[in-house]
């Protein structure tokens, strides 16, 4: 198989990108080097060489056609927040909510550790596009990585190849360098092994320059770059700079019997069932509505011509958590995933398919757990050990979800009607609230939090702030991200109202108070009816709650007292909620905009 392809075909005619893919070869020493073209072809002989070095395992054709397993190494299974760095100039540019080095230092760092570091192995020049190719909104990158599963995985989630060669000769958009390396130099002779990586990570942002360097990781975000670190850390920078926002949000539109159509971006932590959310389908009682997928994950938001927010989806695929994952929590999911799919870390079933926690509703007799080891109902009893990791994922095409809206490919976006944050909140928080204004919802999204699971590392059930859902993709000062929320309004003619919900709610005896899944549609059909100015709102300390009779209970049993607790505002709850919103301000104090101080004391008033 050619691996080393290069100057019998021209892929670029870009005399940078050239000499930075040579200084690249000169530093980190590949035997080989493969320009991505991106195709079909392509695809099937990395996942071919990919199952042939053991990497892979090729899934039966009949259950789960085109899709292959992969698990990685045990100490490679999930993003390195503790390892990922911001090396801005200033320290207080990338704020305390950041890792920071100085770039210099780091950048010296950086050429030791990738010095040789792909000796051995193939190095690939992937060139992808965040966003429709011809949308005016999209960015630019080119990932240089040593990993073939990379590539793969990239072909899914952006779009790559040929085009991207094409798009970047035209010269209109400034490339994004992303070096990649998982860090696990081959020397002559040396057998591989399937997941190569290195104990010693680095996931580094350099700001300024706008380029990604990544060492020592294969896994999801760390290793796939135009995800986390570009479409969110790297694009935070750029939308700051240029009057638009990069945010960690679902994109859905939900349509009408009417026809009418209403689309809502929404920011939600982790364990919320963001896909869960941007997937669903409508109760009984909802005849008629739809709700449209744009995206589970990243929006990219920008203010049109006319002053209206609309918002793209830079990724083309989901690269979603698999356990609790099911055709009664997402069948559009399901859907997704049945072809053309990688799975990593989950569980191989004996069939040649693939099982994960919650999946079916009873496990399979036996299997090979994520780590490769016999699994079996009667062991995970003695053992507690999950056959799929918790962190568990799906690579799947987003043009194979059933639900993907008409226009998610559209470039110049999707107007948005509302933009909705959310947690994990067992009390306090009620199922759904408006804010007042803009400067409310601004305060309302960076004091969100969520309750940890037993799916994140840590203790369970402890109250964690997460802003916007940016904490851990935030590439700058948090309270300058504040300060751009704030300003953004000015840009706009009509905004986007903005809303809380919260599915998670728990009565006195521990319970779930609210059905959630596809019953939030009743949630949504309000939130779309405030925006249109259809449904009243009730004034309380916090913001507009919804009155009993303006959600539409067709279908579901749900008792005025009951609905009452859901959205109870417990004024000493909220005093006490509002001194820990102190704790964030606190370390963000010099650079938080005035507006949210001056919110903080409105609310406290109000309580
Ligand atoms: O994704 C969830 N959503 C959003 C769906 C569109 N989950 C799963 C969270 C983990 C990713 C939920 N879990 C939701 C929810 O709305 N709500 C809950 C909590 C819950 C769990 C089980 C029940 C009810 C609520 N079961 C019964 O009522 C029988
Ligand atoms: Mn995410």
């Amino acid at each position: 198989m050619a691996t080393s392809r290069g100057p019998e075909v021209v892929f670029t005619t870009n005399k940078h990108l050239v000499r930075w893919v040579e200084k690249m070869a000169e530093l980190t020493q590949p035997a080989s080097i493969h320009w991505v073209d991106g195709s079909q072809q392509e695809y099937d002989s990395l996942c071919a060489q990919l199952v042939e070095q053991g990497t892979f395992t090729r899934l039966n054709p009949d259950l789960w056609p085109g899709c292959f397993y992969a698990r990685s190494d045990p100490r490679d299974v999930a993003r390195v927040e503790e390892r990922t760095f911001i090396c801005s100039l200033s320290r207080d540019a990338a704020g305390p909510t950041n890792n920071w080095e100085d770039p210099f230092q780091m950048r010296r760092k950086l050429k030791e550790l990738f010095r040789g570091c792909m000796r051995g192995r193939t190095m690939y020049v992937l060139p992808f596009c965040m966003g429709p190719l011809d949308s005016p909104a999209a960015q630019i990158g080119v990932e240089l990585t040593d990993s073939a599963y990379v590539v793969v995985n990239m072909r899914i989630m952006a779009r790559i190849g040929l085009p991207v060669f094409k798009e970047i000769d035209k010269d209109t958009k400034r490339v994004v360098p992303c070096l990649h390396s998982v860090g696990m130099p081959l020397a002559p002779g040396q057998q591989d092994v399937p997941w190569p990586c290195n104990d010693t990570k680095y996931i580094v942002h350099f700001p300024e320059t706008r380029e990604i360097w990544s060492y020592g990781s294969g896994y999801g975000g760390n290793a796939l770059l135009g995800k986390k670190c570009f479409a969110l850390r790297i694009a935070s920078n750029m939308a700051r700079d240029q009057g638009w926002m990069a945010e960690h949000m679902l994109i859905l539109g939900v349509e009408s019997p009417e026809g009418e159509k209403t689309y809502i971006a929404a920011a939600f932590p982790s364990a919320c069932g963001k896909t869960n959310l941007a997937m669903l389908i409508p109760p009984q009682g909802f005849d008629g509505w739809k709700v449209w997928t744009v995206g589970d994950d990243i929006a990219w938001i920008r203010p049109d011509g006319n002053g209206q927010l609309r918002a793209i989806n830079p990724e083309a695929g989901f690269f979603g958590v698999a356990p609790g994952t099911s055709a009664k929590t997402n069948p559009n999911a399901m859907a997704a995933l049945a072809r053309n799919t990688i799975f990593t870390n989950v569980a191989l079933t004996p069939d040649g398919g693939v099982w994960w926690e919650g999946m079916t509703d009873a496990p399979p007799a036996e299997c090979l757990d994520w780590k490769g080891q016999v699994w079996t109902p009667e062991i995970a009893v003695r053992s507690g050990a999950p056959a799929a990791h918790p962190n568990g994922r799906f690579t799947a095409p987003a043009a194979q979800c059933p639900s993907i809206d008409p226009a998610w490919e559209d470039p110049q976006g999707v107007p948005l009607g509302a933009i909705v944050f959310g947690g994990r909140r067992s009390d306090t928080m009620p199922l759904v609230y408006q804010a007042f204004n803009w400067s409310a919802g601004v305060y309302m999204g960076a004091t969100m939090a969520s309750e940890t699971t037993a799916a994140a590392v840590g203790a369970v059930g402890k109250l964690r702030r997460d802003p916007m859902a940016m904490l851990p993709f935030c590439g700058y000062h948090m309270g300058d991200y504040f300060r751009h929320w704030i300003k953004m309004q000015r840009l706009l003619t009509v905004t986007p109202r903005l809303f809380h919900v919260n599915w998670f709610r728990k009565d006195a005896a521990g319970r779930f108070i609210w059905p959630g899944f596809s019953e939030n549609m009743r949630i949504l059909k309000w939130i779309v009816d405030r925006v249109h100015g259809r449904a009243q709102g009730k004034e309380t300390p916090i913001g507009w709650t919804p009155y009993y009779q303006d959600i539409h209970w067709t279908g579901l049993k749900m008792p005025r007292e009951r609905f009452e607790e859901l959205q109870t505002v417990d004024c000493m709850q909220w005093r006490k909620e509002v001194i820990r919103h102190e704790e964030l301000f606190i370390d963000l104090h010099d650079h938080l905009p005035p507006e949210l101080i001056y919110q903080r004391e409105l609310l406290i008033c109000r309580l």
